[in-house]
């Protein structure tokens, strides 16, 4: 069983958030709905591999803190990358503090992660002043935020009543928030949300499975057809393959395929 869903070029105008819109518009210019999670040991790795796999993407995924250096040439070079190819820049920080906290975590410190990334991610533990600090950063430079609401690891307590709650702030700060990190939306208490909102999903492999320390994989037709998810994030699936352009445009037609199948 699939499930309905409107088109992405439909969903472009009900976007409240400014970068809900833009990735919806690289997803249908480009007609990929495939992130890939750039979880490699050097900035060297990275930069190479957006190079690679940029044709192939509608997002580029990071985790800056696993590098050993960072500074402001580096993350020049990565927006150049983006726009070269036309894909969105995703750090993937987790925020998970009180909104003064993150407020300095977002515009400061080694990373400067709001001067420099499209998207960022936050938990919602701390209750909506998380999205107020991150808004008064993000805000003013145009940026959109995902909430979790879900996670794709086992025993994940992002469940039930507590991603009912993180849909619901969602709807309420929507002109920041431009969507979640999810992973059965379909199964939702009180639906998936507006369809403004984007479905971003990690756990994302051909074949289903998992690794030693709790990951989940679905299939990209059962996470985005089945399971409702716009986006799949894919990182060992492409990082790991021998030939990672390859590896992306496989991920990229699978994730398309289910796309399709599902309008
Ligand atoms: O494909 P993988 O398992 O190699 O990588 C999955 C990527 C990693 C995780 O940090 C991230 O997705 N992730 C997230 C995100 C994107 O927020 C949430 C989650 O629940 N599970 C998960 O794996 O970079």
């Amino acid at each position: 069983k699939t499930m309905e869903r409107l088109p992405f070029e439909k969903r472009i105008p009900l976007a409240k958030n400014a970068m809900a819109k833009r990735c919806l518009e690289v997803m249908v210019r480009k007609q990929t709905n495939l992130c890939v999670a750039a979880d490699v040991d050097t900035v060297e790795e990275m930069l190479e591999l957006a190079d690679k796999v940029g044709p192939y993407i509608c997002v580029f995924k990071t985790h800056v803190d696993i590098f050993d250096r960072w500074d402001n040439n580096i993350a020049a070079t990565l927006t150049e990358l983006a726009n070269k190819h036309d894909f969105l820049i995703f750090e993937d920080r987790k925020f998970a503090d009180i909104g003064n906290t993150v407020v300095s975590q977002y515009g400061g410190g080694i990373y400067k992660i709001a001067d420099w990334s499209h998207i960022t991610n936050a938990h919602l533990l701390p209750g909506p002043g998380i999205i107020d600090g991150l808004k008064t950063v993000g805000l003013p430079k145009d940026r959109g935020l995902l909430l979790l609401a879900e996670m794709s690891s086992k025993g994940t307590l992002a469940v039930g009543a507590y991603t009912a709650a993180v849909a619901e702030a969602a709807e309420q700060h929507s002109d920041f928030v431009m969507g979640f990190i999810s992973i059965n939306p379909a199964s939702w208490i009180g639906g998936p949300g507006s369809p403004g909102l984007l479905h971003m999903t990690p756990g994302v492999q051909l074949a289903a499975g998992g690794d030693a320390l709790g990951q989940q994989y679905n299939t990209p037709m059962n996470a985005v057809a089945v399971r409702g998810s716009d986006v799949i994030v894919v990182g060992r699936g492409v990082i790991m393959a021998a030939d990672p352009a390859a590896a992306a445009k496989q991920y990229r037609d699978a994730g398309w395929a289910a796309y399709k199948a599902s309008l």
